[in-house]
């Protein structure tokens, strides 16, 4: 995918030849290739006649920079808020495109390709810097399917990767910033010490999070069904799902579970269902399946979900309901689990119309810095194995991020394949808020500890050009402290009376109940009638005249059906029996 560097020295017999085979067939040439040809040929047709102007080689070397951005742009970004990032070289400096400072005030038509017609060098330089190298980082260019990317390049080009939104949209997204933020900081304070596996340093996922479901809602999404693990999972509980925030905090005073439904489990791995309506008023139906410690392990368990409700639901509609899988940047570079899910989600019997998958990159894992974690370049590297396109994002450019979910979520219901945020950010605290992190990391931590929250950052900007004003901002930050300490004090007065958490099985799985002792100590009865068994013995082993077998295959089911007769059966068929009976009682066996 990266064989043809547009910074390398060029070897001119190769272009030569690379050239002549995209003048035979312009698709046995790679995208970028191809891209580049067609400028070659835009240019040489605005240039007709004898006199080449001056420059005009230039037009290609710029053709050459504008590639250069698309296809690595994404390593130049802006995208880590904490941390300078590693070194890359070549870099997109111009001298590496055989350009100079003083070509900046020349016009070149080569701006055509970007949609903005001939241009200022220094205009086409910003303009690509602001769209490949902000606080979006795309990588996109290895998807084989060119009018993928150019759908792809549709949507970041003419806007530079930059939301523009409504006064209304940006409160709206404040607002759920706010109530990210503020949950954990209320946590934080009143239960000091407790685990919870803060969010803090990534809040900016719940705003993103939400956009999954507004967005999605209104292209016609019915259902979600999300996987994550500990990590800002009690956040998600109470800010996307809307878990009441008195059970949370019952649930931090320690208030008993009701141990006969429950197994006990821990706060942080319990999964949930619930009803919510988007912004333009649609109503969408969200789960988050339980997860246990093992990280990645609830990814098969949502994609089956998925894969189910498609089938038994929605009639093989892709489009009514989607998997959301959210990872940590240690988990998905380290976990096979990952890769062999990825791998199914092409498959016919296994697909479920695109994952979205949110990687909340903190950086670190456990203790682990990401460099002693991986050898990849991204913890996100083994998207490339289903040509998935990935956004890296600046954890604290809110708008950036719900604008890359978008985008992604529009992909996702055009192409029906798997997509990848990448929401590069910060723990604030330790692991589980018990432990040291500046033990292990202290000079990342001395950084992290002065670094403002996503919050702040984005309404000193809201404020900064004018868009609210700070006594607006106040009071929406007091009116959601007020409103968690209004449900603190509720619980807390009830504290002698036992909270119960139950288990029970609600909405689709209320049919269903909980297995008793009883059930293991007695069997089911399971038996058939030997008339029965005959009949699907017959079908089993029966050969349709019209289809031609292996004599091998002829014989072995002409010895099948002996054996039946004689009333008698291996182990094979005794198995295919078992099969046979399950089928032919309605039950599916695969
Ligand atoms: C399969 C598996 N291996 C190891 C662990 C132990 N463990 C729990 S959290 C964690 C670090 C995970 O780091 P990351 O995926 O980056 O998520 P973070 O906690 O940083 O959000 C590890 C190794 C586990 N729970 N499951």
């Amino acid at each position: 995918m990266d064989k043809h560097s547009f910074l390398s020295n060029g070897d001119i017999a190769a272009f030569e030849e690379l050239y002549q085979s995209y003048v035979a067939d312009e698709n046995s040439v790679d995208v970028s290739w191809k891209e580049f040809f067609q400028g070659f040929e835009f240019a040489r047709k605005n240039y007709e006649g004898d006199d080449m102007p001056e420059g005009f080689d230039k037009e290609f070397k710029v053709i050459n920079l504008v590639n250069g951005y698309r296809q690595r742009g994404h390593l130049f970004t802006k995208t880590n808020p904490v941390r300078e990032r590693r070194e890359y070289r070549p870099n997109l400096d111009l001298e590496n495109f055989g350009l100079e400072t003083s070509d900046l005030e020349t016009v070149f038509q080569a701006g055509e390709e970007l949609g903005i017609g001939p241009a200022k060098l220094s205009d086409i330089v910003a303009h690509l810097k602001q769209t490949y190298c902000g606080s979006i980082g795309v990588e996109y260019l290895y998807i084989r399917d060119p009018n993928v990317i150019r759908w792809l390049r549709e949507r970041m080009e003419p806007v530079r990767n930059t939301p523009q939104y409504s006064k209304e949209k940006k409160i709206q997204i404040l607002e759920k910033l706010t109530s990210a933020v503020g949950f954990e900081q209320f946590l934080h304070t009143k239960f000091v010490g407790q685990k919870r596996f803060s969010l803090e340093g990534l809040e900016t996922f719940i705003p993103a999070l939400d956009a999954v479901v507004d967005t999605g809602g209104n292209l016609g999404i019915e259902e979600f069904i999300v996987g994550m693990a500990h990590r800002g999972r009690l956040n998600v509980l109470t800010n996307i799902f809307h878990k009441s925030y008195k059970e949370i905090f019952s649930e931090f005073e320690g208030n008993p579970y009701d141990e006969l439904n429950f197994a006990g489990d821990v706060k942080y791995h319990l999964g949930m269902s619930s009803d919510v309506k988007t912004s333009s008023g649609k109503s969408v139906h969200l789960s988050l399946s339980a997860n246990p410690s093992h990280l990645e392990a609830a990814d098969p368990v949502v994609e089956g979900m998925v894969r189910a409700k498609i089938d038994n639901k929605y009639g093989g509609d892709y489009n009514k309901v989607m998997p959301v899988l959210i990872h940590g940047d240690a988990a998905i570079a380290g976990q096979g689990i990952v890769y062999e899910v990825l791998q199914m989600s092409q498959l016919d019997g296994y697909k479920t119309g695109g994952t979205m998958h949110i990687v909340l990159n903190n950086q670190i894992g456990f203790t682990t810095n990401y460099l002693d974690a991986r050898s990849s370049t991204y913890c996100t590297d083994v998207a490339k194995t289903t040509l998935s396109p990935v956004f890296h994002v600046n954890g604290d450019d809110v708008e950036a991020i719900v604008f890359a979910v978008q985008l992604a979520m529009e992909f996702r219901q055009e192409f029906k394949r798997d997509v990848f945020i990448d929401i590069l950010g910060y723990r604030k605290h330790g692991h589980n808020e018990g432990d040291e992190p500046k033990f292990t990391q202290p000079l990342l931590y001395k950084a992290i500890a002065k670094h403002p929250n996503p919050r702040d950052i984005y309404r000193a900007r809201l404020i900064d050009e004018k868009t609210i004003d700070d006594g607006v901002v106040k009071k929406m930050d007091e009116d959601f402290k007020n409103r968690l300490q209004k449900k603190l004090d509720v619980v807390k007065a009830k504290k002698d009376k036992v909270q119960i958490v139950d288990h029970k099985l609600r909405g689709t799985w209320a049919v269903k109940r909980t297995a008793t002792e009883e059930d293991f100590e007695v069997s089911p009865k399971t038996s058939v009638t030997k008339k029965v068994l005959d009949r699907i013995g017959e079908r089993l082993f029966h050969i349709p005249e019209e289809i031609q077998v292996f004599r091998k295959v002829k014989r072995l089911f002409g010895d099948r059906t002996q054996m039946l007769k004689d009333g008698k059966a291996d182990w094979a068929i005794g198995e295919l029996l078992a099969y046979g009976t399950l089928v032919d009682e309605g039950f599916r066996v695969r």
